[in-house]
């Protein structure tokens, strides 16, 4: 499914973060210590070798809600964004450091000025958020900053079961 708003394409998508060849950055869900581990931040780092944690753990640890840039090395994108989602019940208030995240991101991806940019739905993984309200906060974020944009001209959220995919669908129906 495709929305264009504002001049910029949201594009929602079932699939593997990592094989995601027409996007310029890629956002990790990642730990704190911008280590690997599990989820999306263990299949990141498998694809794109260990010189990504070697870039990447001097420039934490992280805050819920702070995001680095680095290279992608072994992936098919330029540059890897990790934002540290808030743990579900635990980081509060939850909905505000998971909006920084996606905020944080798309602001480094225009610092950066990169047409394209994939998602994966931060936290609701390992960290246990529920995907309806994640999605919500995702989706309205990004469309808030919508006209901010200068550079970006796809937003592609990848998900990675058809349950994820039709729940953002929904909700970016509902939001439009
Ligand atoms: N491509 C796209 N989405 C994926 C992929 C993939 N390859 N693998 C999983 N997902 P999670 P979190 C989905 O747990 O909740 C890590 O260990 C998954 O189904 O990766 O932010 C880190 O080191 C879910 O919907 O991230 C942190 O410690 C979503 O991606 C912690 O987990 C996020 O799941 C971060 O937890």
């Amino acid at each position: 499914m495709k929305r264009k708003i504002s001049g910029v394409t949201i594009e929602l998508r079932k699939g593997d973060i990592t094989r995601q060849k027409d996007c310029e950055a890629v956002v990790n869900a990642a730990n704190a210590r911008l280590q690997t581990g599990g989820g999306v931040a263990g299949a990141i780092h498998k694809a794109a070798g260990p010189q990504l944690e070697k870039e990447a753990v001097p420039l934490g640890p992280l805050e819920p809600g702070e995001a680095v840039i680095t290279g992608a090395f072994e992936l098919p994108n330029r540059y890897v964004i990790h934002c540290l989602g808030p743990v579900y019940g635990k980081d509060k208030p939850e909905a505000e450091l998971l909006a920084n995240c996606y905020s944080n991101a798309l602001d480094l991806a225009e610092e950066h000025r990169l047409p394209s940019i994939a998602f994966p739905a931060i936290s609701t993984g390992i960290f246990g958020y529920p995907i309806e309200e994640a999605a919500r906060v995702a989706i309205t974020t990004i469309i808030g900053k919508i006209t901010e944009i200068k550079h970006l001209k796809n937003i592609v959220f990848v998900l990675y079961s058809s349950k994820d995919l039709e729940v953002y669908e929904k909700i970016l129906e509902q939001i439009l």
